[in-house]
């Protein structure tokens, strides 16, 4: 079974002006779309062909370069679209905002140590909320590395994730990550994190 493309799940524009149009096309369509391909020929007539994309993640250290970049780079923008939704200025509440609260005292305190990964991830890569050992934690990985890898510094199951690669923000931003990163909030899907979070819980 191949792994396939999924849609996205809003219109290429519906995050604008905070994600531009032209950004999301590419990035979807070209990007997400050659790591899904170069992910299937890489597995294809393999035992791997069998496995679900977590249980790769799981043990990618078994598993060639190629498995680990295009496996990665199919989960992370599986993930990162869904995270995200038209114009929300909501923000995490219930289970999700105690969860926030304890872990890193307030939602704005969270925020900053965030977008402080984000902003330093040196070259390309992600930055992270993980659910790790029955709290919540920022992290960061290089490339297309996340923390469902064995090989990752910090291990769990990532509930938001920001792709930091240029290709995400060049056209609009150019060099200013810091701007990207800050607007970012502005189209977090705070249900969806919240339902990630329930899941991981149960894991
Ligand atoms: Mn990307």
């Amino acid at each position: 079974m191949a792994f396939e493309l999924p849609s996205l799940p809003y219109a290429f524009d519906a995050l604008e002006p905070y994600i531009d149009a032209l950004t999301m096309e590419i990035h979807h369509d070209r990007h997400h779309a050659a790591y899904t391909n170069n992910l299937n020929a890489a597995i294809k007539d393999s035992l791997t062909e069998k496995l679900s994309i977590e249980s790769i993640m799981a043990e990618i250290s078994k598993h060639p370069a190629a498995i680990r970049n295009n496996g990665g780079g199919y989960f992370n923008h599986n993930l990162f679209w869904t995270v995200m939704k038209k114009q929300s200025e909501s923000n995490p509440s219930g289970e999700l905002l105690k969860a926030i609260e304890r872990s890193f005292g307030t939602v704005d305190a969270f925020k900053e140590e965030f977008n402080k990964a984000a902003i330093s991830r040196f070259g390309s890569g992600w930055a992270w909320l993980v659910y790790h050992d029955g709290g919540l934690v920022v992290t960061s990985t290089p490339n297309q590395d996340n923390p469902l890898m064995d090989i990752a510094e910090v291990k769990g199951f990532p509930i938001l994730g920001l792709d930091v690669w240029e290709h995400a923000y060049y056209l609009k931003y150019q060099n200013k990550r810091p701007d990207y990163v800050q607007n970012f909030w502005h189209v977090i899907n705070w249900d969806q994190v919240a339902d990630y979070f329930n899941q991981a819980k149960k894991q």
